[in-house]
């Protein structure tokens, strides 16, 4: 018998004490004959016995059905028999102390009684280390779970894993000296020693979770970092004594503001004032790393107080919104004062300075997070940090919407990723264990608000916030972490709210329980000063100075904030917005074309490769067919003039950043801008090869996700006025996954926060019987969105409209999101081409008027926008019609009845306009024309409009009736012509 087949006793053994009837009859017979009052020496006996004696018929270690398995161990039915022995699931090389027993290698005597005995003796020993090594590696896994995290004691979780008995450890063995070199810095202690390193480690006030992580390398730096200090930092007199202060800062805020301005709502932060110390060591540490800005996403909670205390925004400014003295300057725009951002120097101790930009944020949770990766990935790349160190991102959730809200394992499903890497965010869960009235049980199914952060190789620390100085031990591992592996790190500050959801609230209709417990609680500053006063770090003088020069300052800030003349600090757009504006679209052209023979040239460049690279067959076409389009034998395609456009601007200095599902190929395999070797795999992108000046080009396929990627590509292009920055849908339909992003963001920014962005949103859109989802990017929801020049909304129809669409946005210094509705079937249509001299020259036209059929000879006009036009000019062209005239509205939003009054001079009075659309009436841009145009086309002609019927979803799932209705609508758009 070998000592597997020992272990596999063991297990059966095991399994036996909890449950007889599990093991079959022979190895029942056998428990109970040789071991039911099991102890050591009977243990010791029993062995030698079981080598001679197993019972018949038992297959003895082969993986029957009986054995053990790791689950049913920890699942077990509590504490065991003292002596019984356990087969461990803990590894079974490494820190075992076998291999110098000699038994196990068959060195050992096994003839005889007394070598018997001695072999026992050492097999007991090395088997009493191998449940010492299982324990300590329980502590590792689940030492959180009975961490004193909770300050009101609600977290309330049992772990009988860590009990000693469960590993058959007696009282006894608790004293033995062993070797546990399974647990860091620690050697020959007794078991109850490397206990209480154990619970010191992982269950005081911090209860960290890494042990899902599966890089041994990154789990064993973690280890040290927490096993070598028993999780605590020496923490000097000094950073005592400012972690105090900064506690006095927080609480003394919240404090005057309660007074001052009783019942108004400022989502307070007390119950987590802790939080201020926290950003406060995070940001030393950060200069440490030499990390020269700090982009930060946060909701409301003790928002205030963080940008009076972290940002530094003088509490003048804040104080002065509580009064709300300029209501009409605000009519109908500017926002909330605890969504504002703000931006402001911080300068460490050792007087490194850092940059924190705090992002202006709605109410909607959690989606400003990609908004904040997004701005420091851009940031990044201006200063060329390819290491992503020099930047990093702070965000600061709440309990229940990180556990809530999706968009969380959007965020943290980019942090890895090529596109979206940013070297590592710093998480911090302000858990006040209650999202509003929800309390935690009813709001997730998960142990923790922070699991789902578990789907990254990351550590998660759960900390106790009414233990300061854990909290600086957890941002002192969190931020090394960072620094050591670049990656995002989780601290869950466990904490309470001290007050209702907002000031107005009452928390005790629902939580009263939860409540009589906070009532009685000191807050953590009182508690921290009496910590520091027992240890003599300060009296009580110094504590109450340092109070009260905090209450006097906020007392005369109140003072000036109500002085009639006072304005307070708004902040104008960095230093590289400058020479870019927003506002209402100038009236001004511009200049968009471009030099033909350079543009034939870039054009012809991009159809080129490398010698040698081994592209697929199936691109020679398409490559060729565009070499003519840049030699001008035939007309460019939509995706040539795509092409053209990013050339022409990177040559002109103007970085490219695209990004959405499978935007490298293409959803309609037209783009084709990055290649793949048939041989190799390996990938060429002719846009980035233009020549050593032009500018950079990033074209990344994103992961299958909307809010999360259009939220980051937001962020990116409000640090990068000078380029374009692109988002692509697969469907159109999709963007209204990210809505919030839309609508809380790209369409509302300027107007609450004058925050402007360039960001192109390209939308495939076209009604074309690929059924309901697959048609429309919901037009009518851009234009009932669509004012004061918030946004553009354009469809183009032709290459070249398209190609100064995309340059016009770079090259004018207006920034104003532009949302563009692309085609799917026109990407090959032979209609929709433009010959290269339409690039070189000419520029966007908002509406392109009909060059064959003149207004004064039309009986009606049709007025259209996007790829219905081609359907429309073919049945005109079919039915040899002359006097029926087609606009095409290219751009429907920024436009004035002026622009299209323009367009229609000639056009007898009295004549019909008819409004054509493919989207049913309820949809498209009907409404919105009828709204803005109707009242003076009806005054002088006659205004209708041609749709398919109102309909619940946009269209047929047969393409059969999609052919059907096609057919009607050219029927009634040349009705009686
Ligand atoms: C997307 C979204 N849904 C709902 C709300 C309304 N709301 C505001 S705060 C809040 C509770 C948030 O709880 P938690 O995340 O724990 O933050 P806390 O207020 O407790 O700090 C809710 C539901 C919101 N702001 N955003
Ligand atoms: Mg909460």
């Amino acid at each position: 018998m070998n000592s597997y087949s020992l272990d596999y006793i063991d297990d059966l053994y095991v399994q036996y004490l909890r449950d007889p009837a599990s093991v079959s009859d022979s190895w029942r017979d056998y428990f109970e004959q040789f071991l039911v009052a099991s102890n050591h020496s009977v243990l010791s006996k029993s062995k030698a016995s079981l080598r001679a004696k197993s019972p018949a018929g038992a297959t003895v270690g082969s993986t029957s059905s009986s054995e053990p398995n790791d689950a049913s161990i920890r699942n077990g039915a509590g504490p065991r028999s003292g002596a019984g022995p356990r087969s461990s699931a803990s590894p079974r090389s490494g820190a075992s102390p076998r291999s110098g027993a000699g038994s196990r290698n068959g060195t050992g005597s096994r003839s005889g009684s007394t070598g018997d005995e001695l072999t026992d003796q050492a097999l007991w020993m090395s088997r009493i280390q191998d449940r010492v090594n299982q324990l300590v590696r329980e502590y590792r896994v689940r030492g959180h779970l009975v961490a004193q995290l909770d300050p009101l004691g609600m977290f309330k979780h049992e772990s009988p894993e860590l009990s000693p008995t469960l590993y058959g450890l007696s009282d006894q063995d608790l004293q033995r000296p062993l070797n546990s070199s399974a647990l860091e810095n620690v050697t020959g202690s007794t078991l109850n020693v490397i206990l209480t390193k154990l619970q010191n480690t992982y269950c005081r006030s911090i209860g960290a979770q890494f042990m899902h992580i599966d890089n041994r390398n990154i789990r064993d730096w973690l280890q040290r970092r927490m096993e070598t200090t028993e999780n605590r930092l020496e923490l000097s007199h000094q950073v005592q004594r400012r972690i105090y202060a900064r506690l006095a800062d927080a609480s003394i805020f919240e404090e005057f503001v309660r007074r001052k301005f009783v019942g108004a709502k400022t989502f307070s932060l007390e119950g987590a004032e802790t939080l201020i110390p926290l950003l406060d060591l995070a940001l030393e540490k950060a200069g440490q790393h030499q990390v020269q800005e700090v982009v930060m996403g946060m909701a409301h909670r003790g928002r205030l107080n963080v940008m009076a205390n972290i940002l530094k925004k003088r509490a003048m400014n804040i104080f002065w919104s509580f009064n709300d003295p300029t209501p009409e300057l605000n009519r109908g725009g500017g926002d909330v004062r605890y969504h504002l951002g703000y931006s402001s120097d911080w300068e460490t101790a050792a007087g490194k300075k850092i940059h924190i930009s705090l992002c202006f944020n709605p109410s909607h949770l959690e989606y400003v997070n990609t908004v904040a990766m997004g701005r420091c990935r851009c940031k990044q790349d201006h200063r060329g940090d390819t290491k992503r160190q020099e930047v990093m991102t702070f965000l600061i959730h709440g309990d229940a919407s990180f556990a809530g809200e999706g968009v969380v394992q959007e965020t943290l499903n980019l942090s890895e990723l090529d596109a979206y890497r940013t070297g590592g965010t710093l998480h911090v869960i302000i858990n006040n264990q209650v999202g509003f009235t929800t309390e935690p049980k009813q709001g997730r199914s998960s142990t923790y608000a922070t699991d789902i952060a578990k789907m990254l190789q990351i550590p998660i620390f759960h900390v106790n916030g009414e233990d300061p100085e854990a909290v600086a031990q957890v941002v002192s591992v969190a931020m090394d972490f960072r620094k050591e592996f670049h990656r995002d790190v989780v601290i869950d500050l466990y904490a309470y709210r001290r007050w209702g959801h907002n000031e107005g609230d009452e928390p005790r209709f629902t939580q009263p329980r939860m409540y009589a417990n906070i009532d009685r609680r000191a807050s953590v500053r009182i508690q921290y000063l009496n910590r520091l006063m027992e240890l003599g770090e300060i009296t009580a003088e110094e504590a109450e100075e340092i109070a009260r020069e905090r209450t006097e300052k906020l007392e005369s800030e109140f003072e000036a904030s109500k002085n009639v003349a006072f304005l307070p600090d708004t902040q104008t757009l960095a230093a590289n917005w400058t020479q870019y504006y927003g506002g209402p679209e100038p009236t001004e052209s511009t200049d968009t074309t471009f030099d033909k023979e350079h543009l034939s040239k870039l054009l012809d460049s991009v159809t080129r490769m490398p010698d040698g690279f081994a592209m697929n067959k199936k691109l020679k076409r398409p490559l060729a067919l565009r070499r003519e389009m840049a030699e001008e034998k035939r007309p460019l395609d939509w995706a040539s003039a795509e092409a053209a456009a990013f050339a022409t601007l990177m040559v002109q200095g103007h970085p490219i950043r695209m990004t959405g599902q499978d935007v490298q190929r293409g959803t309609f395999s037209q783009r084709h801008a990055v290649l793949h070797s048939v041989k190799t795999g390996e990938t060429y992108i002719p846009l980035a090869n233009l020549g050593k000046d032009q500018a950079r080009f990033e074209l990344y396929n994103s992961p299958l996700s909307e809010a999360g990627v259009l939220g980051f590509e937001y962020g990116y292009s409000l640090d990068q006025p000078n380029g374009l920055c692109v988002w692509e849908a697969q469907f159109g339909d999709f963007w209204n996954c990210a809505q919030v992003i839309v609508d809380q963001f790209i369409a509302s920014a300027e107007d609450k926060w004058n925050r402007l962005s360039g960001l192109v949103m390209l939308l495939p859109h076209g009604f074309e019987g690929q059924g309901p989802e697959h048609c429309s990017a919901r037009l009518e929801r851009f234009l009932a969105m669509a004012a004061e020049h918030n946004i553009q909304v354009v469809q183009p129809t032709t290459p070249a409209q398209y190609f100064h669409c995309l340059r016009r946005q770079v090259i004018r210094k207006w920034r104003k999101p532009l949302v563009i509705l692309s085609p799917k079937s026109l990407l090959r249509h032979p209609l929709a081409v433009s010959p290269l001299v339409d690039l070189s020259s000419g520029g966007f036209e908002k509406i392109l008027v009909d060059s064959e059929v003149k207004l004064p000879e039309a009986k009606r006009l049709l007025l259209c926008t996007g790829k219905i036009y081609y359907d429309l000019l073919e049945r005109r062209n079919e039915s040899e019609v002359r006097n029926v005239a087609i606009h095409r509205i290219e751009q429907l939003y920024p436009l004035s009845y002026d622009e299209v009054a323009a367009t229609m001079e000639g056009l007898r009075d009295g004549t019909e306009i008819f409004w054509v659309q493919d989207e049913p009436t309820n949809m498209g841009a009907w409404s919105y024309i009828k709204l803005k145009f109707g009242d003076d086309f009806s005054s002088k002609y006659s205004f209708s409009c041609v749709s398919r019927d109102e309909s619940a979803s946009p269209s047929t799932g047969s393409m059969g009736a999609h052919k059907m209705e096609q057919a009607e609508l050219m029927e009634a758009a040349f009705a009686g012509i």
